[in-house]
């Protein structure tokens, strides 16, 4: 079954919409597989987002991600990867759709609330970025 990698931002932490993320995307039918929260250090953040070093805002990105603590967690379901990503909306919250995420709570294109892994592979990467030492649980999802 496939996982996708969930990040609530430090703006959706700091405002409390950590419980209405993950209860969205619960209430997708996709089943909460794993969840902590932690301040990502430097060397992890620069890692996660390692795709996009050459690009003019990875430092922003870093520096952004690093500055609160977020909430990672793990969601497991079929075309899990693309409907997490469809429920997200656009990068730029001013491009999402309401209804999305995104659209709905993203402050602008930094502080855009929630980071979802973008293919079933990076997934699997990202899952073990996080989740490498406690793994994922198993359970029946009962909807
Ligand atoms: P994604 O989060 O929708 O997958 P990516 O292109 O992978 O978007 O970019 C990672 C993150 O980097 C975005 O969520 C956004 O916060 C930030 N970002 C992307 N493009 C820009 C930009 O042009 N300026 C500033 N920040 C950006
Ligand atoms: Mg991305």
């Amino acid at each position: 079954m496939e996982k996708s990698l969930i990040l609530v931002k430090p703006d959706g932490v700091e405002r409390g919409l950590t419980g209405t993320i993950i209860g969205r995307l619960e209430e997708l039918g996709l089943k909460l597989v794993a969840i902590r929260m932690l301040r990502a250090d430097k060397d992890l953040a620069e890692r996660h987002y390692a795709i996009h070093r050459e690009r003019p805002f990875f430092n922003d990105l870093v520096n952004y991600i690093t500055s609160s603590p977020i909430v990672a967690a793990v969601f497991e379901g079929e075309e899990a990867v693309s409907r997490i990503r469809k429920a997200c909306g656009a990068t730029d919250p001013a491009q999402s759709e309401k209804g999305t995420i995104r659209g709905d709570f993203g402050l602008d294109i930094g502080r855009n609330t929630i980071h979802a892994s973008d293919s079933p592979e990076t997934a699997a990467v990202e899952v073990e970025t996080f989740f490498g030492n406690e793994g994922t649980c198993e359970y029946t999802r009962i909807n």
